[in-house]
């Protein structure tokens, strides 16, 4: 209430009336260690409900969370200080207005978009499954966490949770408990006005537990129900807790107000008076407080993490490599030999999809680094992301040590599933048709702001399924993720990039990843004759170039664009002309590279320049100039064969001839 009054912004009703249940969470039921809040077998606690963000700030303040940085190192200072919730959602403080996860440590995931946290908290879950199948051996359980999420109406409003929930119910994923707050409320007032359903029944349908708490301060019946949650096999546990948002609060409890309103002082000092709390205190933490946490949590906490350390050594005694395993897979480092093997593709004029080449280099991937996994939103045998290889097993109940991953259709939440699986350390990609990103990017832009390394295949990357027709041909999509800061949108031009651009994701620590590939066969380039793909490691590099390196015209492609730019190329050059060939896969990581190196690629003083790609013109001006020019979409597509639109609309070798010519002033 006093941080929310303070802050003349945020969300006190919620926070009130779950204090009892975080409360009983925290201290009761979860393990957890504040001083270790990376320890791998910690439970995970997720508030779906981001807009009660004071509800964790308040635990990992009366907790003393420890602080930690990016690269895993405790700091030894408290993430969450009684000054920072003084300067709840002020810049710089760590108490901000939704619970962010890579800038206050204890954050297990970032949440505030509605439903996002609980879809995440399937992934979590998913993750523990497959941590558990993998490294625990008789007599060393080195994983059996649990994921307790919390979510208000909103979240289960949201689609994106249904899907997920089905899913989670589907996998029998019982180490997954949702806290329902059950309050009636929303911002437009009691649910009445649009969510009648009966939640349980729905939830039930899905193949979970339901348990009911009817009185939210009731933290004898909450501890209870969370127990049997714990106790509760081969299936995801709903409590619905019956709460007063605003409990408490003479005039504004159970009303739409005390949602995203602060309280007012005199509604705060008639709340204090009727919890019987000082009415004057602000910012009040009683003697005792951090104590009773010390003696609750952390005593459990620190307990069981010490005893979890003692059983790891001699875990590594017995399992080293397992042991070491666990280590990097902590550090987000990889095994040693984790890209050997991997394909080289040949000259080849017919070429491959790139789709085809990504399945072949996946299923070396998978077999070199046991914890990288994956799987389709139900276009496995069209993504060609099925590990095919002897052993690599399916994910479903009863096997959770398969590493094909089945999300169904379900692109929501396979986008909120695969952050899960990365915020537990288990490298995971998931895929589906290029056009459908648009299901998954929220959990795309989540996993850009939490600085994690999700990693999203994407194949039918432009018109290669002409047929199908603008509802399948991806227009503004490159666009659109190239606009997500931090995230890498990659898009290989043969066989050989695409190896490059695994080769380059897989190194990511703190960035999510976008691969786009084509559903159609591309030319694999002859690399003795043009440069080696390994460029693609700089976002863009000079492909092919005129004899004297100096050329007087550029050509700038992507994907299945760079073998028609080669194709024009070969004519300019034949018919006098300096041309030079750039392949991009990737504006974000060259945007990145030194001024010297871009200059290098795009030589400032050389302004003819001509873009092509199979998607929106929008931004290419920044590499063309001003008196460059862009082949690319301002229309949607249309539903004919590949070879006709490609005419249609200008994806030909005549056509970068004939601009470039123009542009160099030879047309
Ligand atoms: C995807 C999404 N849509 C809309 C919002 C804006 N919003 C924030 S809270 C809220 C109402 C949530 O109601 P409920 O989950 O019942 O929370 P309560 O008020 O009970 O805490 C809305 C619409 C959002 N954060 N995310
Ligand atoms: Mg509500």
């Amino acid at each position: 209430m006093d941080a929310v009054q303070q802050a003349k912004s945020g969300h006190p009703g919620t926070p009130m009336a779950l204090a009892p249940m975080v409360y009983t969470i925290w201290n009761r039921a979860m393990t957890f260690d504040p001083q270790d809040p990376l320890w791998p077998n910690r439970d995970r606690f997720v508030l779906s409900n981001g807009h009660a963000s004071m509800l964790l700030w308040s635990m990992l303040h009366l907790t003393r969370t420890m602080a930690v940085n990016a690269e895993y190192e405790r700091l030894g200072n408290v993430s969450v200080t009684l000054d920072d919730i003084r300067r709840f959602r002020q810049l710089d403080s760590k108490a901000p207005g939704h619970p962010e996860y890579h800038w206050v440590s204890g954050v297990e995931t970032t949440t505030g978009p509605l439903g996002q946290g609980v879809a995440t908290s399937v992934g979590m879950a998913i993750a523990q499954k497959w941590l558990a199948n993998r490294y625990n051996r008789p007599g060393f359980t080195t994983f059996d966490y649990k994921i307790f999420a919390v979510c208000g109406d909103g979240c289960l409003m949201e689609g994106i949770a249904s899907e997920a929930a089905s899913l989670a119910g589907h996998l029998g994923l019982d180490n997954l408990c949702w806290i329902y707050d059950n309050n009636h409320i929303t911002i437009e007032g009691h649910t009445d006005i649009a969510f009648t359903e009966n939640v349980p029944m729905r939830f039930e349908a899905y193949g979970w537990n339901i348990l009911r708490v009817s009185d939210a301060n009731d933290i004898g019946r909450i501890e209870e129900a969370l127990n049997r949650f714990k106790l509760h096999t081969g299936r995801p546990t709903l409590i619905v807790l019956d709460s007063h948002i605003g409990y408490g609060a003479p005039h504004k409890q159970d009303t739409a107000e005390a949602h995203g309103e602060p309280l007012g002082d005199e509604e705060i000092r008639l709340a204090k008076r009727a919890y019987g709390w000082p009415e004057d205190a602000k910012f009040l933490v009683p003697d005792g407080v951090h104590e009773h946490f010390a003696a609750g949590i952390g005593a459990r906490g620190e307990t069981a993490r010490r005893e979890w350390t003692t059983l790891f050594e001699q875990y590594r005694a017995i399992h080293p490599e397992l042991a070491v395993e666990i280590e990097q897979m902590q550090r987000r480092d990889l095994p040693g030999g984790w890209d050997r093997n991997l394909p080289v593709f040949h000259t080849d004029a017919k070429g491959i999809a790139g789709r085809e080449a990504s399945g072949k280099t996946l299923n070396v991937l998978a077999q070199n680094i046991p914890w990288f996994l994956g799987g389709s939103a139900d276009l496995g045998p069209s993504n060609k992301t099925l590990l095919t290889y002897e052993g690599a097993g399916h994910f479903q109940p009863g096997n959770p040590g398969g590493k094909n991953l089945h999300f169904g259709i379900r692109e929501h939440a396979m986008g909120a599933v695969l952050n899960g699986l990365a915020l537990s350390k288990v490298r995971a990609y998931g895929a589906t048709f290029f056009i459908f990103s648009d299901y998954a990017r929220p959990a795309i832009r989540l996993s850009a702001v939490m600085e994690i390394p999700s990693i999203f295949v994407f194949t039918h990357d432009a018109m290669g399924d002409g047929e199908d027709g603008p509802t399948h041909q991806p227009v503004e999509h490159l666009a659109s993720l190239r606009a997500i800061p931090g995230l890498v949108t990659l898009r290989p031009g043969d066989a050989n990039e695409v190896v490059e651009a695994y080769r380059y994701i897989l190194q990511l620590r703190h960035q999510p990843a976008v691969l786009v590939l084509s559903r159609q066969p591309l030319p694999t380039l002859d690399r003795s004759r043009y440069a080696p793909a390994s460029g693609v490691a700089k976002g863009a590099y000079v492909l092919a170039d005129c004899p004297d390196g100096n050329p007087e015209v550029i050509l700038i492609a992507s994907g299945s664009e760079v073998s028609v730019a080669i194709d024009a190329h070969e004519r300019l050059l034949s018919d006098g002309i300096r041309s030079r060939v750039v392949s991009m896969p990737s504006w974000e990581i060259f945007d990145h590279q030194t001024q010297q190196y871009r200059d290098s690629v795009l030589p400032p003083h050389v302004k003819a320049r001509v873009a092509v790609e199979q998607a929106s013109t929008f931004g290419w001006e920044r590499y063309v100039g001003p008196s460059g020019r862009v082949i690319g979409m301002t229309t949607f597509g249309a539903s004919a064969p590949l070879k006709e639109l490609q005419r249609k609309f200008g994806f030909e070798p005549d056509r970068l001839v004939s601009l470039a010519m123009e542009l160099s002033g030879k047309g």
